[in-house]
């Protein structure tokens, strides 16, 4: 490994540029875990094929030690809805202590499928009965902690959260835990952002029109906590929340959105799943991140995101794993064409002129929506950028005789084994062939939480 003035120098046959593959490639790292521009420091090859790691742009990390408990049909018709109380039941259990737990066991998996940074949208905020912890923010910070433990970069999008409903219903005893007034959320946001460097980013999360009243919602962004930073909403996902907003704010979430709020390239609209062609257009235009979670969507029976039309309005995606009933940024850009092909019977859907790969068009359109829903510096190897790279397994049978034309749609399509290899993250290596540096005591503290809420429930 070459090493001057903590420089280091790493070589790739091939090397995912923000166009595309450049061939003998050399990447240079500082001792601060940043690319710089090349040095000519000479080092380590990495491999035939390296990429940048995913941003993965929305996620519910508790949810993953619920992943599969929901798919028993209940007494009625199984709907969000129902899936919901389910979920809430299940979050009901969940303090710092499991919400640490989880949330690492969650990050190393999330790197070794190849993410490298995660936004965690954050709203288990106190006591099941609502009651602050005695330390408010120690929700928030398990999370850190998790983070820094998977060695994973994340941007945490603490929740607001007041309302029950579009009516401005007051919360339900479940939902207890997740509210604050403007004023102790903004509290909140203040002290976390103390905890900001290099691999933490704090933002705004909104957690939907239904939870956030107008008045609250003008008077978030009105602060000067909402200065800069990213801000998630959770829009449009289910048909009944787009008849509520209709009946009571006299229009479609997202037009409702983009009427009242400056939308900008700030914002990720999080599944933004039931959109008008007029919306679409105009969502696009507004340079806001569209949060797709394509697996939870499908398994959550939200509907179809119309990814035609957005791509040729130029719209701005992303993808995130959500509720986690899937981690892999390779089946979240699989589903996301399948979803289309399926409606459309039609092929090649995501690539939008002659001669496009589709695992191509997606995998760069997620890097650039991801990392600008992040608010890092990630998605891109390039100088200034958080050295967080994955190298793909160029001995798998797979990927044999792939080249620069064919590779990448082998790895989105095909691949059923893992074909991640490598996986740096800030400088780090966090994965190596195949193996997370501390994936065994992560794993059995995950285990003994998860059997002792199963014991519990
Ligand atoms: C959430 N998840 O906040 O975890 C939501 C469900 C809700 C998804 N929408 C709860 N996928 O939207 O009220
Ligand atoms: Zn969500």
């Amino acid at each position: 490994m070459g090493d001057r003035a903590g420089l280091r120098g790493f070589g790739a046959g091939q090397l995912w540029r923000t166009d595309g593959w450049q061939a003998d490639a050399m990447l240079t790292v500082d001792a601060g875990g940043h690319l710089q521009a090349a040095a000519g420091v000479a080092g380590e090859t990495l491999g035939q094929w390296v990429l940048p790691g995913m941003p993965n742009l929305h996620s519910h990390a508790f949810q993953r030690a619920m992943a599969g408990l929901a798919e028993r049909r209940g007494p009625g018709d199984d709907s969000f809805w129902t899936w919901r109380e389910t979920m809430y039941a299940f979050a009901a259990a969940i303090g710092p202590d499991e919400l640490q737990a989880i949330a690492a066991q969650l990050y190393v998996e999330m790197l070794k499928a190849g993410y490298t940074q995660v936004c965690e949208f954050h709203y288990l905020h106190h006591q099941p009965d609502g009651t602050p912890y005695a330390q408010p923010e120690a929700m928030s910070l398990a999370l850190v902690e998790a983070a820094r433990e998977a060695g994973i970069a994340l941007t945490l999008l603490p929740v607001l959260y007041m309302s029950g409903g579009f009516d401005g219903r007051p919360l339900a005893a479940r939902q207890r835990r997740f509210g604050h007034d403007v004023s102790g959320y903004v509290r909140l946001l203040e002290t976390l952002r103390r905890h900001e460097g290099d691999d933490l980013r704090v933002g705004i999360a909104l957690h939907s029109l239904r939870a956030v009243p107008e008045e609250a919602l003008r008077s978030v962004l009105a602060t000067s906590a909402a200065k800069d930073g990213p801000i998630h909403i959770h829009i449009a996902e289910q048909i009944g929340e787009v008849q509520d907003c209709l009946a009571i704010r006299g229009a479609r979430p997202v037009e409702w959105l983009l009427d009242h709020a400056e939308v900008d390239a700030r914002w990720c609209l999080v599944h933004a799943t039931h959109l008008t062609g007029h919306e679409a257009s105009r969502l696009a235009r507004s340079g806001a991140v569209a949060g797709l979670c394509p697996t939870t969507e499908a398994n959550l029976g939200d509907g179809l995101f119309p990814l035609a039309d957005y791509l040729d309005a130029g719209g701005t995606l992303g993808v995130g794993s959500d509720s986690h009933i899937s981690v892999s940024p390779v089946e979240e850009l699989r589903w996301l064409e399948y979803g289309q092909r399926l409606a459309s019977r039609h092929r090649n859907i995501a690539a939008r002129h002659a001669g496009d790969s589709v695992a191509e068009t997606l995998w760069r359109a997620a890097l650039r929506g991801g990392a600008r829903a992040s608010g890092l510096p990630v998605g891109r190897l390039a100088e200034g950028a958080r050295a967080d790279l994955i190298v793909l397994d160029e001995q798998a049978p797979l990927l044999a005789a792939r080249d620069a034309r064919s590779c990448l749609d082998s790895f989105v399509f095909a691949g059923n084994a893992p074909l991640v290899r490598d996986v740096m993250c800030g400088g780090r290596w966090q994965v190596r062939d195949y193996r997370h540096r501390d994936e065994e005591r992560i794993a059995a503290r995950y285990r003994a939480v998860v059997e002792r809420l199963a014991a519990q429930a």
